[in-house]
């Protein structure tokens, strides 16, 4: 198997002596893909997260890692313009504005072209090719033109938009055929895969049946089928499970609540510093609670850990410096001396560190505005084997829909988030070990071992052959080709006729 994606799954990091090594890096991919790799002998080919000529293959933990290099116009243009200043806005209901730029465009074309022909490079005749995420939504089509005997997945970590806002992209057609160019696409939610299926017969005429996709392929080959279908992501329940279960886990959780004061109820938001988090919502609701009276430091604080991110991105500039206002705010008004309102960490912690804060934190805030699952939600509840705590979690996230009996919340109903937040802290302790128990049960059945194999048999299972022509689909093949001429002729926009 070879799996692409935009970074590989470790950090460069250089030791007090000079000395370069490779440290494993943090974020929702690399989270839940650790543990599908470490069972399968598997290739990784990604971006090693600075610009730089490419580096030589390497091994890391069993995985042989092949660095993808870009250059710094292309880190400017392809990762933070087309990637995070494009698609991730868009796909993330336009939380902020999305800005469309032709230079970025061709720059994301040609990464995805490098990652395309790497990929095939490292892949061995018949090979399964799993590629992730937004960054790399052309490479399917490129790899297949390239090297139609392999087998080509792609799963989308984050939202795929309504048709409405994707029809925005000028670039919206490739970016569909670029998908088209896998065997199956896997989405989080049936709404994702749903707005895909929409995408694809609204704006190029292709025909739906269920969750199938049939079009006309290469002039003179028979149509092609792909599937496009819910596979919700998840996380390693036994692995983190045993590791909350550790003593030392658990004494430093206890130590952590001790040099915090120890205080009744300890409030946690684990987040990557992001725009679509709902970090600020959760920071008025908390610092209304203040306000209000109804809770207060010593006996209630908040600890916001915030993995900093996109720092070079203008709205995540801006969002930091928000937060930092606010906290800053809130610690002057509220604070009392020996007990700060808010404890604000801007830093990443090493595994171990960020189970034993589960296990501390009493009430966790999830409050995105939109988040395509959230990792953190479904990694608090399996930390807490003791049934204890409480899920706040945002009807927004993809997890919402897996975990129902979390604390739920709008996060732009900052009232209804201050009713929610207390709700859970005055929840009575049956009540919060009876959630807690069915959100754990819900977790441990569907957790990242069962989404990565359900991804690749449903990838294995995906037509081997091009889909059989009978006399019933000639005639809709012909339709088919017919809207999609017309289709294409009114919504063709010149730098998309330009091929990579
Ligand atoms: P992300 O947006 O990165 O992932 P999320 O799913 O919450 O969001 O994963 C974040 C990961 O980073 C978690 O494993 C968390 O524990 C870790 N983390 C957070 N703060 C940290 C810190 N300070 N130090 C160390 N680790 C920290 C994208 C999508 C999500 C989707 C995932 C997986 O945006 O919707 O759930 O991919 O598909």
């Amino acid at each position: 198997m070879v799996v692409a994606a935009n970074r590989l799954p470790v950090d460069r990091v250089v030791g007090p002596d000079g000395a370069p090594s490779w440290q494993r890096s943090p974020g929702g991919l690399v989270t839940a893909m650790e543990p599908v790799m470490r069972d399968r002998a598997a290739a990784w080919v990604g971006w090693a997260g600075e610009p730089e000529p490419a580096l030589e293959p390497f091994h890391d933990d069993g995985v042989c890692l092949y660095p993808v290099s870009l250059s710094l116009a292309e880190v400017k243009d392809y990762y933070e313009g087309f990637s995070n200043g494009t698609l991730w806005p868009l796909y993330h209901d336009v939380i902020v504005q999305a800005s469309f730029h032709r230079n970025w465009w061709n720059s994301y074309r040609s990464v995805n072209l490098r990652f395309a022909r790497a990929i095939v490079q490292v892949a061995s005749p018949g090979a399964t090719v799993w590629v992730h995420d937004y960054q790399l939504q052309l490479v399917p089509a490129m790899v297949r033109a390239l090297r139609p005997d392999l087998r080509i997945g792609w799963f989308n970590h984050i939202p795929f938009p309504p048709v409405e806002l994707f029809a925005q992209l000028p670039w919206r057609r490739s970016l569909v055929e670029g998908l088209l160019g896998a065997d199956f696409l896997g989405f989080q939610q049936t709404a994702d895969a749903e707005n895909f299926l929409r995408a694809c017969r609204r704006l190029l005429g292709m025909s739906i049946k269920g969750d199938t996709v049939t079009f006309a392929s290469a002039a003179g080959q028979p149509p092609r089928t792909v599937r496009a279908s819910a596979i919700p992501i998840s996380v390693d329940f036994k692995g983190l499970d045993a590791l909350a279960r550790t003593p030392g886990i658990g004494a430093r959780a206890e130590q952590i609540r001790a040099s915090l004061g120890n205080p009744e109820v300890l409030m946690l938001g684990v987040d990557r510093l992001d725009y679509t988090k709902g970090i600020r919502h959760r920071l008025k609701a908390y610092e209304e609670l203040l306000q209000d009276g109804a809770i207060s430091p010593p006996t209630v604080t908040f600890v916001q850990l915030a993995l900093p991110s996109r720092e070079r991105v203008g709205p995540y500039r801006l969002l930091r410096e928000e937060v930092e206002r606010t906290v800053g705010r809130i610690n002057g008004e509220y604070s009392v001396l020996g007990s700060d309102a808010v404890h604000y960490l801007h830093h990443s912690y090493p595994r171990a560190e960020m189970v034993a804060m589960f296990l501390a934190a009493d009430i966790m805030l999830v409050t995105p505005l939109r988040d395509g699952m959230n990792l953190v939600a479904k990694e608090y509840v399996t930390c807490r084997h003791d049934l204890r705590g409480a899920l706040v979690l945002s009807e927004f996230t993809g997890a919402w829909h897996e975990l129902h009996q979390a604390f739920t919340c709008n996060p732009h109903d900052i009232e209804g988030l201050k009713q929610t937040i207390m709700s859970a802290v005055t929840a009575p302790e049956d009540d919060r070990r009876r959630r807690m128990k069915a959100l754990r049960r819900q977790v441990a059945h569907h957790d990242v071992q069962r989404w990565a194999s359900v991804f690749l048999d449903s990838l294995a299972s995906a037509p081997l052959k091009p889909y059989r022509t009978t006399v019933s689909s000639e005639r809709e093949r012909r339709a088919v080709q017919r809207a999609q001429r017309a289709n294409l002729r009114a919504s063709d926009t010149a730098s998309e006729r330009v091929s990579p």
